[in-house]
């Protein structure tokens, strides 16, 4: 994890089942935050499969699904990657809201962790800073595996 007061969190994924849900706007920074994610994933010892959705808005659908509502098998943990770029319009605001509302819900009503790794910038730098891209300054994808994971193994 990095940023200011930051923990160090054990990431044994060793036995897990992990479903990563990935949005498909801003291509660039989807591509590094899905490849830091698959490095925190072989790392963790976890196994895990993959869903892509369109946009963010579309994230929590997909990990209430993955977390077994509506029936089928729950997965141990679930992330969530996205990027959502501020515009001219309110419309940032409602995407922004809706994902992190819809997969804390899903999150606190299953009980299977959901790790956010849903980019929410002012602008395309500020994503690609945090894209675990060559270049960037942190790896956002990977956090939020780390994150769900280390819950998960907690639970
Ligand atoms: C429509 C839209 C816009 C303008 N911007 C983004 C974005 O920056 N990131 C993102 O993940 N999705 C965006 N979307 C698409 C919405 O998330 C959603 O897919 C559509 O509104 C259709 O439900």
């Amino acid at each position: 994890m990095s940023g200011a007061g930051a923990p160090n969190v054990i990431v044994d994924g060793t036995g897990l089942r992990v479903v990563l849900i990935a949005a498909s706007w801003h291509q660039q920074v989807m591509d590094g935050l899905l490849a830091g994610a698959r490095r925190a994933l072989v790392a963790s010892g976890a196994t895990w499969t993959e869903v892509r959705v369109p946009g963010s808005f579309e994230l929590p659908v997909a990990a209430a699904r993955a977390a077994g509502i509506g029936g089928g098998p729950a997965a141990d943990a679930v992330v969530a990657l996205g990027v959502v770029i501020r515009g001219g319009t309110p419309h940032f605001d409602y995407v922004c809201s809706a994902a992190t509302s819809g997969l804390t819900d899903v999150s606190v009503r299953t009980g299977v962790p959901v790790g956010f790794g849903v980019l929410t910038c002012d602008d395309e730098q500020q994503a690609l800073d945090r894209a675990g891209l060559e270049g960037s300054k942190e790896d956002k994808g990977a956090e939020a595996v780390e994150a769900a994971i280390a819950t998960a193994a907690t639970l």
